[in-house]
């Protein structure tokens, strides 16, 4: 039973070790960079990935300090990157770049990019953002399940030893 329970512990550890190797898109840069300041809105801005990212449910929204949408129209996707149309923009202060693409892998990955407009623009701001749009983040890039499956692999274990020991003792 022990060499069972070791041999399901390695077996968890190589399928937790596993997905860390496997393809998974990741953002190499933005346009404008994270953390950046600038005096007048950009033509456009564009987040950058490793790979081409697939066009379907592709976003890419910019939202301002006044929690308005500063983004114009849809976002598309040119080579590697998805870029979306801005324009003037309104308020001073900073506007985050919420960003949502299925990988080539087929794994949803969405974040956020920042930026900072140091002088008021005239531009229009677009409706109210969804409050919950680029309040999430989820590009650590660390799947769920290989938890799960080790959280079932030691309670079966441990269910396997508990159910097994009476018939020991008797
Ligand atoms: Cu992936």
């Amino acid at each position: 039973m022990r060499a069972l329970l070791v041999a399901l512990l390695a077996f968890g550890a190589l399928v937790v070790g596993a997905p860390a190797a496997s393809a998974h898109s990741i953002v190499t840069g933005s346009s404008p960079e994270d953390g950046s300041s600038l005096a007048q809105g950009p033509d456009q801005v564009s987040v950058t990935f490793n790979e081409v990212p697939q066009s379907q449910f592709a976003t890419l929204n910019v939202v301002g300090p006044d929690g308005n949408l500063w983004s114009k129209g849809d976002p598309r996707i040119e080579g590697q990157s998805i870029v979306v149309d801005v324009g003037e923009l309104g308020p001073v202060g900073e506007y985050t770049l919420a960003y949502r693409v299925t990988s080539a892998d087929g794994h949803p990955i969405s974040g956020t990019r920042t930026f900072t407009l140091t002088e008021e623009g005239s531009g229009t701001a677009g409706a109210s953002a969804d409050a919950s749009a680029g309040a999430e983040s989820d590009d650590s890039g660390v799947p769920l399940w290989p938890f799960l499956v080790v959280g079932v692999l030691v309670f079966g274990g441990a269910l396997a030893f508990a159910l097994r020991k009476p018939k020991d003792a008797g």
